[in-house]
This record gives C-alpha cells, sequence and structure tokens, in this order.
C-alpha cells in the first residue's frame, strides 16, 4: 500500500528543505518506504478536505490505508516503530532515543521558531531591535547545553537514531544565521546528518518540487 505525505506546492523556504515534510521525506527515505507526494496551495491546506487530514490545516500529513496521521514528530515516530533503523531495539536505549525525539521538537525547537517567527513577523516593530537579541540569546543557551552533551560524539546516543533525524532538521532552521556556526560539533553534527544518502535523497526530492521537476519518493 502506498504512503502519501503532504508538502508545500510553494515552500516559502525556496526548496532549502526546512519545511517540516523534510524530516518526513527524510525518515521514509532511511527505512526505505516508498512515498506518494500530495502538493498544496496554502488555500487547499485550509480546505475541509484537508482539514479532515489536519486539524489545523497545515503540511506534513501521512496517509497509509486507513491510517491518517499528522505532527511531523508523530509521523517520524510512526515510521521508526514500525520499520528498523530509526531506533535501537534494546529497550532502553529505544526509550533515550525517543526522549531525544521530544528533546528537539520540545526543547530545542521552540526557542528556533520563535527567533524565525521575530524575524519573519515582527521586523516592522519598534522594539524589534531589542527582541532579536533576546531571542538569539535564548537559542544560545539551549545550544550550549546540547553542543556540551554532544561533545565530540557522532550522535546523541550512540547509533543514529530518529533522535537525531529531528534534531538535524530542528538544528538545520538556523543555518546562515551565524548562530549555528558558533557551536562547532552542532556544525559538524548537522553536517554529518545532511550527508547522510537518505537525507540527500529526501532534500532532492523537495528541491525537484521547488525546481517545478516533482518525483516520488
Ligand atoms: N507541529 C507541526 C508539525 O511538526 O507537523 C507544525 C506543522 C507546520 O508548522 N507546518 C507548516 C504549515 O503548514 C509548514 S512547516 N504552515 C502553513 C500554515 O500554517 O498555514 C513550517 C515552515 C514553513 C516555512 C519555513 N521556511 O520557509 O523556512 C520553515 C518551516
Amino acid at each position: 500500500m502506498a504512503v502519501t505525505i503532504t508538502a508545500f506546492e510553494h515552500s516559502p523556504d525556496r526548496g532549502r528543505g526546512l519545511a517540516r515534510d523534510m524530516r518526513v521525506r527524510w525518515a521514509l527515505e532511511e527505512v526505505g518506504q516508498p512515498y506518494d507526494v500530495r502538493l498544496l496551495s496554502f488555500g487547499a491546506m485550509k480546505e475541509p478536505a484537508h482539514r479532515k487530514l489536519h486539524p489545523f490545516g497545515q503540511i506534513p500529513t501521512y496517509e497509509d490505508g486507513d491510517l491518517v496521521l499528522f505532527e511531523s514528530g508523530a509521523i517520524v515516530f510512526h515510521v521508526a516503530e514500525h520499520h528498523a533503523g530509526l531506533l535501537p531495539s534494546a529497550a532502553h536505549a529505544r526509550a533515550r532515543a525517543i526522549a531525544w525525539m521530544f528533546a528537539a521538537l520540545n526543547t530545542v525547537e521552540p526557542p528556533i521558531v520563535d527567533r524565525a517567527s521575530a524575524i519573519l513577523m515582527e521586523r516592522d516593530k519598534v522594539w524589534h531591535g531589542e527582541r532579536l537579541p533576546i531571542l538569539d540569546d535564548r537559542v544560545r543557551n539551549r545550544l550550549r547545553e546540547l553542543s556540551s552533551r554532544l561533545g565530540e560524539a557522532d550522535w546523541l546516543d550512540g547509533a543514529f537514531s530518529a533522535g537525531d533525524l529531528l534534531m538535524v532538521t530542528v538544528l538545520r532552521r538556523l543555518i546562515g544565521s551565524g548562530i549555528l556556526e558558533e557551536y562547532p560539533n552542532l556544525s559538524a553534527y548537522v553536517g554529518r546528518g545532511e550527508s547522510r544518502p537518505a537525507y540527500k535523497r529526501a532534500f532532492a526530492a523537495q528541491l525537484a518540487v521547488f525546481a517545478g521537476t516533482p518525483q516520488s519518493g
């Protein structure tokens, strides 16, 4: 049965792989699960047909037979639970990898998204110049802690896992900000994720949408 995900028809990131379908594509590529992509305009995302799949009218969604999922973290978790390769089989290591999935989405991603949203939507506010350094420092605090935990290791807890997959996608939102580059081990960590063959296939697939030559995964 074919898996279908949804993605932006016109991603505002212009193919940089920053929208949240990227993490789902990457997970599917890591486990070797082929998938189809339904591209949606901003208007179509808010239509009742899509809201039946996603209560908040967003991408990505995931359909596999009778199962419909929304929330990129839940989708990656589902993929990781049902295929080998993204979660360790030993119970404690698996629990720790899942903890890193939550850490990526609940602890590291929020300050990064707050900063990105401020840059995108609050530039015209008189207080923007005062607020941005505060948001930058909140991001730096998290990155310093993450950097300290990662140390010289390749991945967060032993072998590459869904926790690393989510963390790398979260950190990529900072590329070009200069902040990620302040933490060389985190920059290298992101680079290791980006150099995985599955990442490259996922990135190419979403870039092909921007370039106007969409392919199936
Ligand atoms: N918590 C949800 C999840 O993880 O799945 C969040 C889903 C979400 O924010 N989806 C966004 C969306 O559908 C796209 S990814 N937005 C349309 C809407 O809400 O109407 C967020 C995103 C968008 C653009 C960039 N960018 O251009 O860099 C990066 C990330």
